[in-house]
């Protein structure tokens, strides 16, 4: 069923009939009560290249990814910074409180009674290709290839429809998330957390919620690894903003105090107090693309290479206006086509058919977006290893 659907995407369903099938209207499953009443099923046994398993970091590898415009679960990454949680359904709850008139606590069936909307949205670690920032200078954590990315298609209630039933108190700014896990930090023992401003959190970008208090993936319950029960989805923002197995939403005047919003997440060049103050945290994520077939160190017969990648634009709304690719240094470029669809917050899957020549030594990619915006060839180093994006370069051999 799920790979029929899956393939259905593919083959042309429109984000509208996503959108409608995430909301229970179609004919693919109305969403009920049944579907909870018994424990999770077991996590759909993931293909991705594995970083480490406890806590679980693994991404997917290239030739997977651009096979889908919706990436299925198995080839969707994960960055977690703590165990899965266990989760008992019966006492499960999301906590509401801070500033609102009426501080509430849901139950997943008290959220599945709420309206229901879905839609599709491209999740991205800020870490994305951190491994080409330590080829410049070594930076601690996971080295992500390009494959800390994924398309899926999100179902669940409108953050703004959460908070409008708790009442948000005048002087209201931020919304924090915080995760029912238990991150180990030094001698600290806490929940993953972040925020976003109230503006995001109450936006509807054309049908698309700013926030999404997210049950269901690729319309089925979250899967553990994901989130389960109940994840934030924040479409156009770094993955990091997206806070899985959600415990508590707070409405306040700051922004969130946990560290992952506070002291991580952060671009910075150096490590002093004051670069930390004065850098803010990173929201939107940047466009970026990517080769993802040929791989590296591929052997290629000269003549026309087909070349194929995803390209994914900026998180502020934009879409990707055109995706080249170049066999000569950079020296001439040639556009690709962009396969599928081409929608706001989801990035795109694209191929070219390019001349290589024995003197081709690396093919390149470099996306623009509809405001003209041009990705940059090189990008500054920074502590972290954030938000790296400079044109993608593949080595391969051409004989
Ligand atoms: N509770 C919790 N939420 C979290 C994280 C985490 O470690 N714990 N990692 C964040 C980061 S850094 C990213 S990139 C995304 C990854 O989401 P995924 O694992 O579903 O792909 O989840 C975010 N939400
Ligand atoms: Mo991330």
């Amino acid at each position: 069923m799920r790979t029929e659907q899956r393939d259905r995407v593919t083959d042309g369903w429109s984000r509208r009939e996503w959108l409608q099938a995430a909301a229970g209207l179609t004919a693919t499953g109305v969403l009920g009560r049944s579907s909870w009443a018994q424990p999770v099923v077991a996590d759909v046994e993931k293909q991705l290249v594995v970083h480490t398993t406890v806590p679980h970091n693994a991404e997917a590898a290239l030739n997977d990814l651009v096979g889908h415009w919706l990436t299925p679960v198995e080839h969707f990454f994960v960055r977690s910074h703590a165990p899965v949680p266990e989760v008992d359904l019966a006492t499960f709850r999301v906590s509401v409180e801070g500033m609102v008139e009426q501080p509430l606590e849901l139950s997943v069936g008290d959220l599945q009674e709420m309206p229901q909307t879905g839609t599709i949205a491209t999740l991205t670690c800020a870490g994305n290709r951190r491994s080409e920032h330590s080829a410049v200078r070594t930076v601690a954590g996971v080295q992500w290839k390009e494959g800390a990315i994924g398309n899926a298609q999100w179902g669940g209630v409108r953050l703004a429809d959460v908070l409008k039933r708790a009442g948000i108190k005048p002087g209201a700014k931020h919304i924090w998330f915080e995760s029912i896990d238990q991150v180990k930090k030094g001698d600290d023992t806490f929940g993953f957390g972040g925020s976003i401003p109230i503006e995001k959190a109450m936006a509807d970008h054309d049908g698309v919620p700013g926030a999404l208090v997210t049950l269901r993936m690729n319309d089925q319950p979250l899967p553990p690894d994901h989130g389960y029960p109940v994840r934030m989805v924040v479409p156009g923002y770094v993955g990091a903003r997206s806070v899985k197995w959600l415990g508590r939403i707070v409405v306040s005047d700051q922004p969130s105090p946990n560290h992952y919003l506070a002291g991580a997440y952060r671009v910075v060049t150096e490590n002093t107090p004051l670069a930390w103050v004065e850098s803010g945290p990173i929201y939107n994520y940047i466009m970026n693309s990517a080769i993802c077939d040929p791989t590296a160190e591929a052997e290629l017969r000269a003549g026309r290479a087909t070349v194929r990648g995803y390209a994914l634009p900026p998180g502020n709304g934009r879409t990707i206006s055109k995706v080249e690719v170049s066999g000569d240094d950079g020296k001439t470029w040639q556009a690709a086509n962009i396969t599928g669809q081409n929608v706001p917050y989801c990035w795109v899957l694209w191929q070219a058919s390019l001349p290589v020549t024995s003197a081709t030594s690396e093919l390149i990619v470099r996306a623009t977006d509809s405001e003209g915006l041009v990705q940059p060839q090189t990008v500054p180093w920074n502590l972290k290893g954030y938000m790296f994006n400079a044109w993608h370069h593949v080595p391969v051999n051409v004989t």
